[in-house]
């Protein structure tokens, strides 16, 4: 069963079962502790609370690149071809259509970890140079999810919840639509999902970079 919140914006429920759950959870225990390490990213000198390792491309605040010149410098893990097709499949879930994940090809994953008081304040993603969807995965404890409107970061909006295994797709007029995650509910992940605490995002986009 899938939602449309606004045009563009799809929530699609427990889409992910227990057991994909569980390994993507394992995925991140061995991407958090890569060669670039899960961190903090800093925006206009204060450390965000949400922590963030990345696949494809490094992001920062402001800037994707390569190699992670805010971290250590090492080049980050390359985007996997499993997650392209996954991307894929999630398009084609959250509309319905066969062919909507054809012409998709994500090439950076932003993978978030929010411990039980991390936030996210009401932003727009536009550090991307393609209009293309994004792609999110819940994993771990609910949280609560404000999608608002593309003008300002105040209201119009919506809160929903947000939980392990659900999807969510961005596209459309909904891509640069503010944003953000005003709280965790700890201890609310299912038994089995692997994290023990705190919750995991994980969201495929298209840089639009070249190289
Ligand atoms: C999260 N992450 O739950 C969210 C999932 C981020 C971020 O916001 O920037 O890392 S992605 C949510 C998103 C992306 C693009 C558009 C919209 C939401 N939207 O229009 O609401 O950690
Ligand atoms: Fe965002």
């Amino acid at each position: 069963p899938r939602r449309e919140l606004a045009p563009g914006a799809v929530h699609v429920p427990n889409w992910l079962n227990m057991e994909q759950q569980k390994w993507l959870v394992a995925r991140f225990k061995e991407w958090a502790s890569g060669p670039v390490p899960i961190r903090s990213a800093k925006v206009g000198g204060h450390e965000m609370s949400v922590k963030t390792v990345c696949l494809g491309w490094h992001w920062r605040p402001y800037q994707y690149t390569r190699d992670a010149v805010d971290v250590n410098g090492n080049r980050v893990l390359d985007f996997p071809d499993w997650m392209v097709r996954l991307g894929r499949k999630a398009l084609v879930e959250a509309s319905g259509d066969p062919h909507a994940g054809d012409d998709y090809t994500p090439d950076t994953a932003l993978v978030n970890y929010y411990d039980a008081t991390a936030r996210m304040g009401m932003h727009q993603d536009k550090d991307e140079l393609s209009k293309a969807p994004v792609v999110s995965l819940s994993i771990g404890d609910t949280c609560q999810f404000r999608f608002g409107n593309a003008d300002n970061r105040s209201k119009p909006y919506e809160d929903i919840s947000l939980s392990s295994g659900d999807l969510f797709v961005f596209g459309g007029a909904s891509r640069f639509a503010y944003h953000g995650v005003p709280r965790i509910y700890p201890g609310t992940a299912p038994d089995g999902c692997g994290l023990a605490t705190g919750r995991i995002n994980i969201t495929m986009r298209v840089t639009g970079m070249s190289g």
